[in-house]
């Protein structure tokens, strides 16, 4: 039977996620090694670009409006601050740029046109560009992709059964779409979940489940686990505790043994033995920086002296796909050029006419 399976059941992955730890390690660790460098590990640098006053109800997220958390709704940062964050990250050895939004779904407005400009300015850098703003249309997929945009970040967080238990105000078909119309743009797709919300273990295989029977595996899978944060209805969770964490590590490993898994958030309360466990059950990235996008994340020092102690060394960028070239195309929506077509075409009509009559019949802008 091949490695690379898309006809995964529940129980199967199940099966896998409750095997004995020290074979379920020791099987994922040379699956890992048959399809990475176990001494590599992705750095990606995680920034807020657009912090609080979310729409949207995700139970764990204390960017959403309706809870009130310690997190201030800011506006979308300067395109020049962005930019410095992006040269330091790269400075500090990261290979991967991820810029967030607090936004249900993108707009066509000055906020997206100045995302584009990250996105081309980072991809200038030669450092790989991620976003994840939310459901995207497939223009909106388009125009990133030719800004220069390597991977969109879009989670499904649980399993579909559990989705409207974890978020009321969309729908697992909604993130769905979105995948599509970032794949349809040739965007590698980084999506994954949460653990820690209150799911069953059924939930967890079946979340890893939807991943894995997807047409293509995920290029990025994050695996999060949930940090608590006062004000949100989650607060008092308990902390899952790392042999969880470990586990699923190991289980995304088996049934996508191409991707890469990103040990993500939660990584603040483990402890050095607990991270190497996790690199070695298949994790082959992190977000690296003192900040997540509003919690905690270990030190730049202390990650650095984990790589020294485990031997370990940060993955150069583009080194499983090209770095994608930029299109002037990126700065036109189809919406601005049907508006412009419409004003030569009044301009067309009405020149002749006097400026009475002008006036009276100016077309509508959008
Ligand atoms: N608004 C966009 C969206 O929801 O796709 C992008 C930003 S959103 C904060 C990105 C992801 O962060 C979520 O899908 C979720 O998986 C993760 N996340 C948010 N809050 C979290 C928390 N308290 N603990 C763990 N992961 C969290
Ligand atoms: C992902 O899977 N985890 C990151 C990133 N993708 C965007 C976000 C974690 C957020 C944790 C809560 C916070 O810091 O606000
Ligand atoms: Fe908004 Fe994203 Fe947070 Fe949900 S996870 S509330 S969509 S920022």
């Amino acid at each position: 039977m091949s490695d690379i399976r898309y006809d995964w059941t529940q129980e199967e992955i199940l099966a896998i996620y409750n095997r004995p730890l020290m074979d379920l390690i020791y099987d994922a660790a040379s699956m890992h090694r048959k399809y990475h460098d176990p001494n590599e590990v992705q750095i990606s640098s995680l920034l807020s670009v657009k912090t609080g006053g979310c729409s949207e109800d995700c139970s764990y997220c204390p960017q959403a409006a309706r809870y009130q958390t310690e997190v201030e709704a800011e506006g979308l940062m300067k395109v020049e601050d962005v930019l410095a964050a992006a040269q330091n990250a790269k400075e500090g050895g990261a290979s991967r740029m991820c810029l967030g939004a607090a936004w249900r779904e993108v707009r066509d407005n000055r906020d997206f046109d100045n995302v584009l400009e990250m996105v081309k300015e980072i991809n200038e850098l030669d450092m790989e560009v991620c976003c994840t703003l939310g459901m995207l249309s497939e223009e909106q997929a388009q125009r990133l992709a030719d800004a220069g945009l390597y991977a969109y970040n879009h989670n499904i967080d649980t399993s579909e059964e559990n989705y409207s238990e974890v978020i009321s105000t969309r729908t697992f078909d909604d993130r769905i779409g979105t995948h599509g119309h970032v794949r349809k743009a040739g965007v590698t797709l980084c999506s994954g979940g949460i653990i820690g919300l209150g799911e069953s273990l059924e939930d967890r295989a079946g979340m890893l489940m939807a991943l894995a029977n997807s047409s293509k595996h995920p290029e990025s899978v994050p695996i999060n686990a949930l940090v608590p944060v006062e004000g949100t209805p989650l607060e008092e969770n308990e902390k899952v505790s790392i042999w969880e964490m470990v586990r699923m590590v190991a289980t995304a490993r088996l049934v996508m043994p191409g991707s890469v898994i990103r040990l993500s958030a939660g990584r603040k309360d483990m402890n050095e033995e607990g991270q190497a466990f996790c690199f070695m059950a298949g994790a082959g990235s992190i977000f690296a920086g003192d900040k997540l996008l509003t919690t905690p994340n270990p030190e730049v020092n202390e990650d650095v002296q984990l790589f020294k102690t485990l031997g370990l060394r940060p993955k150069a960028p583009f080194t499983d796909g090209d770095k994608p070239e930029t299109k002037e195309s990126y700065k036109i929506s189809q919406k601005k050029l049907e508006q412009e077509a419409k004003m030569k075409a009044w301009r067309e009509e009405h020149k002749n006419k006097s400026a009475e009559e002008r006036l009276l019949n100016v077309p509508e802008a959008e």
